[in-house]
């Protein structure tokens, strides 16, 4: 049984908002508890960009009694007017005598003025309680606040030996159910999911979150450089999500109108012939995208690996080999290191098995 104390509360805080992970935009996830005289009186959870946060639930839940409690948010409570008022203020108005936060706002706006206004006003407030599951948690939205770009996952499913289809171009199914249902999860909890032109042409994808239950669709991301894209594929034509085109200026204008025509949003990213990755990424993070699931095929990946735009791999296994040399497209084509001393290595590995799937994830070190 777990014991009750402050880790008891907060972590129940960390569970309301990592169930809330996908739906809010380039807004963290939050989770507050209230606690006075041994019980719960408020629970909250940031929902949705432009709603309450997390606090605001909660205390409105109090309803008036939060005189002298303890209230357990899992980020630095705001101090700025945003879409909504200041958190600390509301804190302070209500009376709550102390407040346990797990880790710090990284927002410029907020940064550690949130716990200032509370402590200038006798509130006790103590900080980093479970701080790196909340880190973890808002990993995206530190990226984006921080840099403006998005955070981008690369997710694959390949074979043992890395292939993605055999060497005559099959690829159907790769991974099992257990794995997909993962995919799917990511495609919910990313605002943007990329692929290259060639996927589309070869996959006719649609790109969608499919889950039992439903999920968010995220914005749909197709890099071409040369507008291939045809008029008849599923994104552009499905109307399931948002399509965005990122092409080159020399692309053939006729196709850029019709495809405009069509209701896909263009992006134009660097001269040509091929698109600048690292310019479309600053494009994307200026359309409020702070989060892109990575599907590439191996040249794409390959790509955004070697520019350094990756955040987190996240790459499953299935028990086959296929063999088939060049021949057999693989996760990550690109000319590739001379030395193993410059491998892209990854950190913070973990490794989790899925029946006969096995999923390895980690952070590529910069
Ligand atoms: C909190 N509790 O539940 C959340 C916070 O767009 P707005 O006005 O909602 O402001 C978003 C900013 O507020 C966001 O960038 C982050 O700094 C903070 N989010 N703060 O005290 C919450 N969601
Ligand atoms: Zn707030």
């Amino acid at each position: 049984m777990d014991t009750m104390n402050d880790e008891f509360y907060m972590s129940l805080a960390l569970d309301m908002a990592e169930r809330a992970q996908g739906q809010t935009g380039i807004n963290p996830v939050v989770g507050c508890v209230v606690v006075k005289d041994g019980a719960m009186i408020g629970l909250g959870t940031h929902l949705q960009r432009g709603t309450g946060h997390a606090e605001v639930h909660a205390l409105n839940m109090a309803a008036g009694k939060a005189q002298g409690s303890t209230a357990y948010v899992t980020l630095e409570p705001c101090s700025h007017y945003g879409k909504t008022p200041p958190c600390s203020q509301r804190l302070i108005d209500e009376g709550v005598a102390r407040v346990v936060v797990a880790c710090e706002d990284p927002n410029p706006q907020v940064a550690g003025r949130g716990i200032t206004m509370l402590r200038e006003q006798g509130i006790e407030v103590e900080v980093g309680l479970l701080r790196s599951r909340a880190l973890r948690l808002n990993e995206k939205f530190i990226k984006y606040i921080l840099t403006r770009q998005p955070f981008v996952t690369l997710k694959s499913a390949s074979t043992l030996d890395g292939k993605l289809a055999t060497r005559t171009g099959d690829s159907k199914w790769i991974s099992n159910g257990q794995a997909r249902e993962i995919v799917h999860t990511l495609r919910h909890r990313h605002q943007g999911i990329m692929v290259g032109v060639n996927t589309v042409i070869a996959d006719n994808p649609s790109l969608t979150t499919r889950m039992e239950v439903p999920g968010l669709n995220p914005v749909r991301i197709v890099i071409d450089s040369a507008l291939r894209i045809p008029l008849d594929s599923a994104v552009v034509r499905d109307g399931q999500a948002p399509t965005i085109v990122v092409t080159t200026e020399s692309a053939d204008p006729v196709k850029r109108a019709a495809l405009l025509d069509a209701g896909v949003q263009i992006v134009v990213s660097g001269p040509g012939p091929r698109v600048d990755l690292k310019a479309a990424m600053t494009s994307l993070g200026g359309l409020e995208i702070g989060s892109i699931l990575l599907e590439g095929g191996g040249t794409l990946n390959g790509a955004m690996l070697e520019n350094g735009l990756v955040d987190r791999v996240v790459l499953f296994f299935a028990p086959k080999i296929v063999g088939g040399g060049s021949a057999a497209p693989g996760t990550f084509d690109f000319p590739g290191v001379e030395l193993m001393q410059n491998a892209v290595t990854l950190e913070g590995l973990e490794v989790e098995v899925l029946g006969d799937n096995v999923c390895i994830s980690g952070t590529p070190i910069r």
